[in-house]
């Protein structure tokens, strides 16, 4: 248990959330017919060479799972209830937890409909608090979609997700940098992602049963027995993944906003408050390698009524200054404030070429090393909150 963090030279540490739907399709079956709240339930084949798609945590009881044939199922639960799928209800219930997550971070990566890891080491809204994230998509979930969902929250994907299954259903999980070892550690070896009851028998047989047993084997012990998969679960029982992660879409604007606690009222505050901002996104911009056009300031007094105001002009901006000069100009044209100020954005759009994030590399094998073909600049200054 000596190392316990271990980050990729070219990268700075991560903050990753996992997101995953509690017995979704069968979830959002219970919701929509009240008949069936607290009932075991089933989502999909109910004929007799059907399988389960989704079983509700009330089926789970007995045994019921996902890919069981129908008739395992009934026998297990006789009184099981089997329900059609509605996938247009499942894809809308997908668009509006996508729509939350997008209150925080567009570096979204949706492995189903049900599930996405979230990069939220800049957050949009300067929460800082990964773990504080994860709580707030689960309220909003909750009150928006009448939905749970659970929450892993460390440092990779590899521990995120293992950490969103941890206290299912409604639950939430932190792995902090320290706690990652400890947390591998005690994993039962068949909870590593590929691991099958197929491997986890022969591991078994090797007298591996644990993530801290298989961090004791030698790498090359490990390609002996599982060949192609030795460096995966070597990194792995270290807890250590540098895969990035991807987001599904090109990204369309730099920004960032700050509400603030006390209103600004006078133009020297005001100025201020945009220049902490414009430090905040050139820094994004850069790191993304942003290049775009048009500029928007956002404006929200104190009634809740919110403005903008966008610029833009024919060449990319050129560099930091003229960022800040465009932002102040887009400041000036709505000074005196009216009204008391209560939030700040500013935005970078219209930019050239669909910029990469960062971290966005190619991973090398399940949990390869991120090739670092684009180094980061400098270490994050952000303390880490997690
Ligand atoms: N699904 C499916 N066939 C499978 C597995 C899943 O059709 N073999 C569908 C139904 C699930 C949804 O995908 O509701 C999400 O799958 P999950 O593995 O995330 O399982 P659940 O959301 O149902 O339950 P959990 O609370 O364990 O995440
Ligand atoms: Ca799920
Ligand atoms: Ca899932």
């Amino acid at each position: 248990m000596s190392k316990s963090v271990d980050h990729d030279p070219h990268h700075p540490p991560r903050k990753i959330i996992h997101i995953d739907m509690d017995a979704f399709f069968a979830s959002v079956e219970q919701r929509d017919n009240p008949e069936l709240r607290g009932k075991p339930v089933a989502v999909g084949g109910g004929s007799l060479r059907g399988v389960v798609a989704a079983a509700s945590y009330e089926a789970r009881v007995f045994g019921v799972r996902s890919a069981m044939p129908s008739v395992t199922a009934k026998r297990r639960c006789p009184d099981l209830i089997f329900v059609h799928h509605r996938f247009e209800v499942y894809r809308e219930v997908s668009r509006q937890i996508r729509e939350v997550f997008h209150r925080y971070t567009d570096l979204i990566e949706p492995l189903s409909l049900d599930e996405a890891y979230l990069d939220v080491t800049d957050d949009k809204l300067g929460v800082g608090s990964a773990t504080g994230i994860a709580e707030r998509i689960r309220q909003a979930i909750r009150e928006e979609t009448g939905l749970t969902a659970s929450a892993g929250v460390s440092y990779n994907k590899f521990l995120a997700k293992i950490a969103s299954d941890q206290n299912k259903p409604d639950g939430i999980c932190v792995v902090r940098p320290h706690e990652g070892a400890a947390f591998v550690g005690a994993l039962p070896a068949r909870r590593f992602y590929g691991v099958g009851p197929k491997t986890a028998e022969k591991m078994a047989r090797l007298g591996i049963h644990t993530g801290a047993d298989l961090r004791g084997k030698e790498l090359h012990f490990l390609r002996e027995h599982f060949g192609k998969s030795a460096e995966y679960l070597h990194r792995a029982s270290r807890g250590i993944d540098y895969r990035p992660v991807k987001p599904d879409r090109v990204r369309k604007s730099i920004g960032a906003e700050r509400t603030y606690s006390n209103d600004l009222n006078t133009e020297v505050e005001l100025r201020e408050a945009l220049d902490h901002i414009v430090d905040i996104v050139w820094e994004r911009i850069e790191k993304n390698r942003g290049r775009g056009r048009t500029v928007t300031l956002k404006v929200k007094y104190s009634n809740f009524r919110q403005i903008t105001r966008a610029r833009s002009i024919d060449t990319c901006i050129a560099g930091k200054q003229q960022f800040a000069a465009l932002g102040c100009e887009l400041l000036a044209g709505v000074l005196p404030a009216p009204l008391g100020v209560r939030l700040l954005g500013l935005t970078l759009s219209a930019l050239e070429g669909g910029p990469k994030p960062a971290s966005e590399t190619p991973a090398a094998g399940v949990l390869g090393p991120a090739s670092g073909a684009i180094a980061e600049p400098k270490p994050t200054q952000h303390s880490f909150d997690f």
